[in-house]
């Protein structure tokens, strides 16, 4: 084979950046110690492993083309299709997937690639409310699927749960071309087969956006929507702990005609990747993707997806212990929605003071908010990356009662404004530290000294 070239690069590729952009270098090191010092809780995020962010600095990064494996509109792709293919065949084996396309840049441009080849300009759509947990792309008014489309939003019941019955009646009612399913901001079992069931009934398109429990369905934690949903996407840096990326893929209507009658849906998702909506393929994240796939089969992968869904379990009885009101009472997935006005506090209050104590969440409205994005009354908790550290639900109590003291302690001074006693914020991150090192980041090498200085960013102490 091709000995220790790689590894060689990789060294280089450092070497290089240290002595050449130290300043660079140094920004990227701190980032490096903040994330081993941090106790990470954004719902949206995971930690890729070292193998596949390598993948991502590759040189495959210098192949420039356009189009797919065996037609390609430039020579030079014989080993990158290669890869492309492993990805495609790595991304249906983990999901049981009759076709997937691999290229999709985002999460955001798999949806919008559907979308676009699906709908013409002005054809209604029916998804989720964004206030409700849906996604931007899902038919909010800010993105182009809520500009371009006529979008509808369902929502939730009183209980938070969603409104399966206001979904069949408005999709009676408007007739939508295409129905969405699947959340950003929802904590609780989405049931495929029931909004299939509506698709069909009403003659729509379905597709399932499994973005945020990607990793639970694969290692079956969670229904999976292959053969429901016409379409399935994903982004591939959360529960699937891949590179920054997106995929499409289609289970048993892999050939049925897409509209038009003249192209299977396959084909139509290949069109509306390349040439609707995107051009080069960015070849080295999906070599990302190729290897994040590979790992989503190991014991090791389903022994993480568990764990996730029982640290949330944890974490939010405990939350709830604690007497923080938790959005329909617990969850089914990764992600525990709080309310965390009582005590006048606001979620960007939550989010700052915390983060200013190295535990990182994201602040986010709730059913029924009546704040901006950037004040909101609720904060989204997640458990991906503490159950990809080792936490168990049994070590979820001690993150919640560090949470607990943090937003108990907070003077709020202010919509984003607090203030934080120092002894509350040393004594909390002290212990942040402590778990950090009892549960350091799989893979990842320390930094010497055993973490002293992580989440410190301290200049001049990272360089090598
Ligand atoms: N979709 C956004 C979120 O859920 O936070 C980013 O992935």
């Amino acid at each position: 084979m091709y000995d220790d070239v790689l590894l060689q690069f990789a060294l280089r590729g450092v070497e290089l950046l240290s002595k050449d952009d130290p300043d660079l270098y140094e920004l990227l090191a701190q980032e490096y110690h903040r994330q081993l010092g941090s106790l990470v809780m954004v719902a949206a995020s995971s930690i890729a492993d070292p193998s596949a962010l390598l993948c991502e600095g590759m040189v495959t990064g210098n192949v420039t083309t356009e189009g797919y494996p065996g037609a390609r509109f430039h020579a030079g792709c014989r080993v990158v299709d290669e890869i492309e293919r492993l990805a495609v065949e790595r991304a249906r084996a983990a999901f049981g997937a009759r076709y997937a396309n691999v290229q999709p840049h985002s999460g955001t441009s798999a949806n919008e690639a559907v979308i676009l080849g699906l709908l013409r300009p002005g054809d209604t759509l029916l998804g989720l409310e964004l206030g409700s947990g849906g996604h931007l792309t899902h038919g909010a008014r800010a993105s182009v699927s809520g500009q371009y489309f006529d979008a509808v939003g369902y929502g939730l019941d009183a209980d938070g749960f969603i409104d399966y019955d206001g979904v069949a009646r408005l999709a009676r009612e408007r007739r939508p071309k295409l129905i969405i399913c699947g959340a950003s901001a929802y904590p609780r079992t989405i049931d495929f087969e029931r909004f299939r069931h509506v698709a069909d009934e009403v003659g729509a398109f379905l597709m399932a956006d499994i973005s945020h429990v990607a990793g639970l369905v694969a290692a079956g934690e969670h229904p999976s929507p292959i053969d429901h949903a016409h379409f399935t996407t994903t982004s591939t840096y959360k529960q699937l702990y891949g590179p920054r990326g997106g995929l499409i893929m289609i289970g048993r209507d892999f050939d049925r005609p897409a509209p038009g009658g003249r192209e299977t849906l396959a084909e139509m998702v290949q069109r509306s990747i390349f040439p609707l909506s995107q051009g080069t393929p960015n070849l080295s994240a999906i070599a990302a993707k190729a290897r994040a796939l590979g790992m989503v089969a190991s014991p090791e992968f389903k022994a993480v997806a568990r764990r996730i869904v029982q640290d949330a379990r944890a974490l939010a009885a405990a939350l709830a212990d604690r007497r923080h009101r938790i959005l329909t009472g617990g969850t089914d997935n990764h992600m525990i929605l709080v309310d965390v006005r009582a005590g006048g506090l606001t979620g960007a209050v939550a989010e700052r003071a915390l983060e200013s104590c190295d535990i990182i969440v994201n602040r986010n409205r709730i059913p029924g908010d009546r704040t901006s994005v950037w004040v909101t009354s609720g904060m989204r908790l997640g458990t991906n990356s503490l159950a990809a550290r080792g936490l168990g639900p049994e070590d979820m109590p001690r993150c919640a009662d560090l949470i607990h003291r943090v937003l108990g302690a907070v003077k709020v001074r202010g919509d984003r404004e607090f203030e934080l006693d120092d002894s509350v914020r040393a004594a909390v991150r002290a212990e942040v530290r402590e778990i950090c090192a009892a549960f350091p980041i799989p893979r990842y090498p320390l930094p010497a000294g055993n973490g002293d200085g992580w989440g410190d960013g301290a200049a001049g102490t990272v360089r090598p």
